[in-house]
Formats: structure tokens, C-alpha cells, sequence
């Protein structure tokens, strides 16, 4: 009679344990989704417990490069999904990019093509309340002709709102310019004359509705001269979109955009990240006045951009993670004057003793700080490519036009935080590269 109790009791625990394992499975989990270029794969990084022990698995899109990857509810329906842009660049056919979706199905990953063949590269995407609605809706933003579009799912179909077309091309004609790249310099007949490097969804001007803001320049292939860059707002009153330039540049490219209160003014200031090497701070005071923050001349390229509190002190600081050279990873804090820049990792460093080529370029593309482990503290989360075309000395930099997207090669790394230390400590998760990065939940 005894035993029956203790074996009733005993079922009863392991009832108990397999509910409690299903509800935390069953759970919604963070994950690092990174999508890749050679092949263009999206990877799905999931974590139970320590980082060391995380499972992969991967989607592969069919064509050979996925530029971005942002996690979202773009069908407004409680649920979030995988969004990614995809396509073959200028390496092969079929030519021109798609916006895709991805859903965790019981059956796998269910694919739904949002928009085909849109422009040369579908480069980056943001989701968002973008019409002010309290729904969630798609921003794309595109190298080639240069274009911004929001899709928006209205139950049944996907409905296209176009806001901008080849800014520079509208700039050329005005100014009697031309950063147009001419065909005979390009594997296929497209037009190359406007790069959307990022589109951003954000309170800009700080009036509790969002706007979109977008840099914009001539492309990457134009080597004819400098490089002429714009930072564009774009606000939508109901009926149509209006566009307000807040920063223009020539000689530099504006690419990164972080959109917060990084200076703890109660304000959101929007932060844009720079090539060659510099952030600038732009702030609305009637008028949009520029200043630079931070100019550093090793690493060129200023793409990842994150605000967080990353020492969990109540404070949240800047993360930038630079590339080409190095790869650098920092912290910016504003200290009521300045923000103070403290290094914090070099992945061309961790990575210098496997690899049997020398002089890589190392190229941080997005940097995420989130707890990915659960313990409470924040992680710092690092992807980029290691170019080695320019190592190989198979093409000089002036002819290396399309250069960065053929390398197979990059990084994910995870940067955990020694307390007793003062180190960050960084964990080596790929070696494929990295164009694109979300961390996110997905059921
Ligand atoms: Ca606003
Ligand atoms: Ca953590």
C-alpha cells in the first residue's frame, strides 16, 4: 500500500517535470538570427543555459546572399516571424532582390515572398508602427535605384506603399551631377545611383509618433569621385509622406542609425554612424544641428549600433562595433560633457591566431547587446565578414567594386562580461559571414 503511494507520488513528479519542461520549451526564447552571404542562409542560433551549448539550424533561401534579417510581428497576429532580404547581387541570375517572410510552422519554416525583383539589393528592413496605427508594418530600404517602400499586411494580401525612389538621382538632376554607375561597369543593365544603407522606425522629433529616417547615398560602386550622403526623415500625416533632409555629406558615407536618449536628456537624439570613422549626434532644436562624437581613424567602416546597459548599473551607454581593418567592439558613455569611448574587443585579434591568411579585413555589419543566457546580465553580440579578397592579392582595392559580398567568411561572436575581471570575455559561435543580425523571440 506504502509503495503504491510513493510510485503514485513518484508519477506525479515526473508529471510534474514534464509540464514544467513543456511550459519552458513552449515558451517564447531568445534567439540570434544572422543571415549569411555564399551561400545566403539564415541561422537560427537558440539557447538553454550556457552559451557553449547552443543549437543551430538554418533556412536556406536559395539565392546567395541575405542582406538583412529582422524578427517581428508583421502580421500583427501575436506571433513573430522571421523577415529577410534576399537575392543574387550582381553574381548571377535571377538578378534583382525579394523581401521574404519566414514562419515557424508545426511543419517547418513557412515561406511567404512579400515583393520580387524590388532593385539591386534588398538591404535593410524595420518593423514598426510606421503609420501610427498601433499595427506593425515593413520598411525596406534598397541599394540600386534606391528605394523605400512599407508593406503593410492588411489579413489577406500585402499592400505596397512606395515613399522614395533614387534620391540621388533627384539630387543629380538638381545639382547637375551624376553618381550614376555606368552600365558597361556592372555584370547586368540596372540602375545604380542610390544606396539605402538603413531605414529606422523612431520618435525623431520626440512628438510621440514615429517617423522614418534613412541614409542615403551615392552607391558603393560609384569610384568617379566623392561620395555625396544624406540623412532623410520621412513623416506620414495621415495621407502622404513628406521628406525633411537633416544631414548631408560629401566625402563620407553615412550608413549606421541609432535613434534614443544616448545623452539622457529625456530626449531622443539620432546617432549616425559614418565611413570613414566618425559618429555624429543629430539633435532637433527647431533646427537639426550636426555634431561629431566620436572620430577615429583605424577602422573605417561604422555599421553596428546598440543602447543598452550593458554593465547593468541603471545606465545605458552606446555599443559600436567598427570594421575593416579590425573590427572593433566599444562602449560610448556621455559623462555630461563628452562621450567617453572605451575599447572593449578586437576581433581581428581573437581571430589572428587560427587563421593561415594574414591581413584579413575584418568587418563588423550589426551588434546586439542582449541577455542570451539567461542570468540576468547582458551579452554583447557581434557579426560581420572577413573579406579576403584584398588578402588574396588576386584584386587591388580600386577594382574590388564588389569585393565584400563575395567573401564566405565572417564572424558571430558573443562578448560575456568578467565582473571580477573588468574583461569581456569573447566566444567564437561561426566563422561564416555575417551581413545581417536580430536577436528576438520566436515561437
Ligand atoms: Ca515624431
Ligand atoms: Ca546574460
Amino acid at each position: 500500500m506504502r509503495n503504491r503511494y510513493f510510485i503514485l507520488l513518484f508519477l506525479l513528479i515526473l508529471f510534474l517535470v514534464f509540464l514544467f519542461q513543456f511550459f519552458v520549451a513552449s515558451n517564447e526564447m531568445e534567439v540570434i538570427v544572422t543571415g549569411t552571404g555564399n551561400p545566403g542562409k539564415i541561422m537560427i542560433y537558440a539557447f538553454d543555459g550556457p552559451i557553449s551549448s547552443y543549437k543551430r539550424s538554418e533556412i536556406d533561401t536559395g539565392y546567395n546572399l541575405v542582406w538583412t534579417v529582422r524578427i517581428g510581428d508583421v502580421y500583427n497576429k501575436g506571433k513573430n516571424v522571421i523577415v529577410a532580404g534576399v537575392g543574387n547581387s550582381f553574381f548571377s541570375t535571377p538578378y534583382g532582390c525579394q523581401i521574404v517572410a519566414y514562419e515557424l510552422a508545426a511543419s517547418g519554416w513557412k515561406k511567404d515572398v512579400i515583393d520580387s525583383n524590388v532593385d539591386l539589393r534588398c538591404k535593410d528592413i524595420a518593423i514598426g508602427d510606421v503609420y501610427n496605427e498601433g499595427k506593425n508594418a515593413i520598411v525596406l530600404g534598397t541599394h540600386g535605384e534606391g528605394i523605400i517602400r512599407v508593406y503593410k499586411w492588411d489579413g489577406t494580401k500585402w499592400n505596397r506603399d512606395e515613399i522614395e525612389r533614387n534620391f540621388i538621382g533627384q539630387i543629380d538632376s538638381q545639382q547637375n551631377t551624376n553618381h550614376r554607375v555606368p552600365v558597361e561597369k556592372l555584370t547586368y543593365s540596372t540602375v545604380d545611383q542610390t544606396s539605402i544603407h538603413m531605414v529606422k522606425i523612431a520618435d525623431v522629433q520626440n512628438d510621440g509618433k514615429n517617423e522614418i529616417v534613412a541614409t542615403e547615398s551615392s552607391p558603393l560602386e560609384y569610384t568617379s569621385g566623392p561620395p555625396i550622403s544624406f540623412v532623410n526623415v520621412y513623416s506620414f500625416d495621415g495621407k502622404k509622406w513628406s521628406r525633411t533632409t537633416i544631414h548631408d555629406s560629401k566625402g563620407l558615407q553615412d550608413r549606421s542609425i541609432l535613434v534614443d536618449d544616448i545623452d539622457y536628456s529625456g530626449k531622443n537624439k539620432i546617432l549616425i554612424g559614418a565611413v570613414p570613422g566618425k559618429l555624429f549626434l543629430l539633435n532637433d532644436n527647431g533646427n537639426w544641428s550636426s555634431t561629431l562624437i566620436f572620430n577615429q581613424s583605424y577602422d573605417k567602416n561604422m555599421k553596428g549600433l546598440d543602447f543598452q546597459d550593458i554593465y547593468s548599473k541603471g545606465r545605458k551607454q552606446i555599443v559600436l562595433a567598427t570594421g575593416v581593418p579590425g573590427a572593433l567592439v566599444y562602449n560610448l558613455e556621455w559623462d555630461g560633457s563628452k562621450f567617453q569611448p572605451t575599447l572593449i574587443g578586437n576581433v581581428s585579434q581573437i581571430f589572428e591566431k587560427y587563421t593561415v591568411i594574414k591581413g584579413l579585413n575584418y568587418n563588423s555589419l550589426d551588434v546586439k547587446a542582449k541577455d542570451i543566457d539567461n542570468d540576468g546580465k547582458l551579452e554583447i553580440i557581434v557579426g560581420g565578414e572577413a573579406d579576403t579578397s584584398l588578402a588574396l592579392d588576386k584584386i587591388k582595392p580600386q577594382d574590388n567594386i564588389f569585393g565584400w559580398e563575395t567573401t564566405p567568411y565572417g564572424f558571430l561572436i558573443i562578448y560575456k562580461y568578467d565582473e571580477s575581471q573588468k574583461t569581456w570575455n569573447p566566444q567564437i559561435l561561426d566563422q561564416n559571414s555575417v551581413l545581417g543580425m536580430d536577436v528576438g523571440k520566436i515561437k
